[in-house]
């Protein structure tokens, strides 16, 4: 219950900055009737703001948003909320706001077509825009919504890839970290060889986990380090292995043979391993986070997401372009850099928090 709320505070605190620009685009065109008492007066525009006085683009400037949060202030207390006409130009608002969020062209003009059908030229306010937003990003969302699926075989062999810095190592010890207080045995291999302080990181997560490490000398060969790990796995009668990787791409068909040599050094042991390849992206990139998801896609069978960093961004909408675009399950969130703060995705409440519902 805490650890929920204190995700909650983190997304919202980083990503409803998106709810705050559908009340600006909403209040820019809003024609006031119901609230003009509330609203100071303003000369030559008593009973309505016109949509001329503020041009609808810059959604985003801080000039536009002043006058709406002061207008919502007052209007709290009564249901004069601000409305606005659904019409093109507000819908164009609405794309602009959620390509700049990361959402990404397709899905943005499909997520506001959804909002517009059977709705135009209806007086809209934002909260319902936030609403029906939410809704979208929910049922976008729904299908990926999945945890990290368990199976039977010991040891279940998880590799995790990813670029340089994407939270591999911390999301490694989170979940092991996790597995363990939910009664697993785990194994965890330091395959980021290409750095000492790589493997001393993992130790260090290793020791609070109550994990053991396996590593290896720097610069050795990480794929003999995880035959090696998966024999201790074995013996151990362990229920998962957690094999860390390099994330360098400067080159590609290096990090491809390496990851693919991991591979098959494991499948001599268990022609089904790895039974799950986790990418682990950083939300904070944007839409880099695309690119990165069809390139780890060429070097390993990618079978499922974890997305870091989502405490940090106001970045949170290349969620809904990665689940829209590729549709591989999210299994887990980052919240934080604390062994706790990696979180099941939660549809609903992701699409709270980047909407500011619920605050
Ligand atoms: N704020 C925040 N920082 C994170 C999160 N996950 C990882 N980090 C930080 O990101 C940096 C890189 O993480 P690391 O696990 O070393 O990435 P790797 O190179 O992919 O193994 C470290 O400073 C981590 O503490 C997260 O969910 N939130
Ligand atoms: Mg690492």
């Amino acid at each position: 219950m805490a650890l929920f709320s204190k995700l909650k505070e983190r997304l919202l605190k980083s990503s409803s900055r998106l709810g705050k620009e559908v009340d600006a685009i909403v209040e820019e065109g809003a024609s006031v009737s119901g609230a003009a008492t509330l609203e100071p007066p303003v000369a030559g525009a008593s009973g309505g703001a016109p949509e001329a006085i503020v041009p609808s683009a810059p959604a985003v400037q801080a000039e536009a948003r002043k006058p709406g949060l002061l207008g919502r202030l007052m209007g709290r207390s009564s249901d004069a909320e601000p409305r606005r006409v659904l019409d093109d130009d507000m819908l164009e608002s609405l794309e602009e706001m959620l390509i700049a969020s990361d959402m990404g062209v397709d899905t943005a003009l499909r997520v506001t077509a959804n909002i517009a059908e059977g709705r135009m030229g209806r007086r809209v306010s934002g909260r319902e825009i936030r609403e029906l937003l939410a809704q979208e990003i929910a049922r976008v969302m729904e299908p990926v919504a999945r945890p990290l699926p368990l199976y039977p075989s010991k040891p279940q062999v998880v590799l995790v890839v990813g670029v340089n810095g994407s939270g591999k190592t911390t999301t490694i010890g989170k979940l092991a970290s996790q597995f363990r207080a939910a009664g697993k045995s785990v194994v965890i291999a330091a395959g980021d060889t290409f750095r000492a302080a790589a493997v001393e990181q993992l130790q260090v997560w290793g020791d609070r986990a109550g994990v053991p490490v396996l590593t290896a000398p720097e610069g050795s060969d990480p794929a003999s380090l995880a035959f090696d790990a998966m024999t201790k796995a074995e013996a151990d009668g362990a229920d998962l292995l957690m094999i860390d990787t390099a994330g360098r791409l400067q080159n590609r068909s290096d990090l491809m043979e390496e990851l693919a040599k991991i591979v098959r050094v494991i499948r001599k042991k268990d022609p089904d391993a790895p039974h799950n390849t986790l990418l682990v992206l950083d939300a904070t990139t944007g839409q880099n986070a695309l690119r990165q998801v069809e390139t780890f896609r060429e070097l390993a069978n990618v079978s499922g997401l974890v997305m870091t960093k989502l405490d940090g961004t106001a970045k949170g909408g290349v969620l809904v372009a990665l689940a829209d675009k590729f549709g591989l399950p999210i299994h887990a969130i980052g919240v934080g850099e604390q062994l706790e703060d990696l979180a099941p995705f939660d549809p609903e409440e992701f699409a709270a928090a980047l909407t500011g519902l619920g605050d």
